[in-house]
């Protein structure tokens, strides 16, 4: 009699253990099926994200091409310039964003001309707006380094490869124009706060752009040229509201004639911030145009692209 029971507690034990097997097993395949289930549904979610900042792109592109034939000047008061935000299928779901003049900004990539070489016009411009900044303008000599051609050290304060390679992780000067701001990052002395201060006025656009006296701020016009005080800037930006300058001659009232060569009244290269939520997730894109002024063309020139 305890024979047969011990033989039954076995048996129940070994079909307990198959069953525990068992729903193991459909456990996991249920997990992997929602996981794929998961996976598509963030797959044709950034895949419809992506669709929605492409069309907004394509809607301001047209927007940007049309201004250049209404206007031959690009200024804070016109359309283009309005932050914008739409309701996609569902409450949850939105596009917002903005469009930026990158010619507001000081071209990093200006710092160097077509010879490879150190461009003093450019170069003046930039320390003058590090000063006006706070920043030690010594700083421009390494940042020159990383984009010129050669690997000779800028006296007194530059950095070429000897500054790099000793790091962890060790790394090169890129010697090459920038494709991306942010690429200042790696420059030796550019620490987070530095980079903070300076990511609002820099950009990195193909070399030879002119700075827009309409829609420069206050301490990239101060830099135009030496004598020009942030009072003079100011009086540029008063002065623009509302009654932006259509020509140069406009604003040389309040530019000596040396600030007159690097500035302009229209702009070519544009940046637009998008971000695409949906529901929890939002995806962001970054995308550089040029437009041809005379032409009335636009042309995507980069695009960048996030998901969280
Ligand atoms: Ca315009
Ligand atoms: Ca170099």
């Amino acid at each position: 009699m305890k024979a047969k029971q011990t033989q039954r507690g076995v048996a129940l034990l070994a079909a307990m253990m198959v069953m525990v097997v068992g729903v193991t097993i459909a456990v996991n395949l249920l997990w992997s099926a929602n996981l794929q289930v998961h996976r598509t549904k963030n797959l044709y979610s950034m895949d419809r994200a992506y669709l929605f900042a492409l069309g907004a792109e394509d809607a301001l592109s047209k927007l940007l091409k049309l201004d250049a034939e209404e206007t031959q000047w690009d200024s804070l008061d016109e359309i283009w310039t309005q932050p914008f935000s739409y309701a996609l299928d569902n409450e949850h779901e939105n596009i917002q964003g903005v469009v930026e003049d990158l010619q507001g900004r000081f071209n990093v990539n200006n710092l160097v001309a077509q010879t490879g070489q150190k461009d003093e016009v450019w170069f003046n411009l930039f320390s003058r707006m590090l000063v006006l900044l706070e920043i030690d303008p010594q700083l421009a000599d390494a940042v020159v380094d990383w984009i010129d051609a050669d690997v000779e050290v800028t006296f007194p304060t530059g950095a070429e490869d000897d500054a790099y390679t000793g790091l962890e992780p060790a790394y090169r000067a890129a010697n090459v124009y920038l494709t991306d701001v942010s690429e200042l990052r790696a420059v030796q002395g550019i620490d987070g706060p530095i980079w903070l201060a300076l990511k609002p006025y820099v950009t990195a656009l193909p070399r030879g752009t002119l700075i827009n006296v309409n829609t420069a701020s206050e301490i990239v016009l101060a830099s135009l040229a030496d004598g020009v005080t942030i009072f003079d800037a100011q009086l540029i930006t008063e002065n623009r509201v509302g009654e932006p300058y259509e020509t140069l001659d406009q604003v040389s009232a309040f530019l000596p004639q040396e600030a007159m060569g690097n500035a302009t009244v229209s702009s070519e290269y544009f940046g637009i911030n998008s971000i695409v939520t949906l529901g929890t997730a939002q995806f962001s894109m970054y995308s550089l145009l040029e437009r041809d002024q005379r032409s009335a063309t636009v042309a995507t020139r980069l695009r960048r692209s996030g998901y969280e």
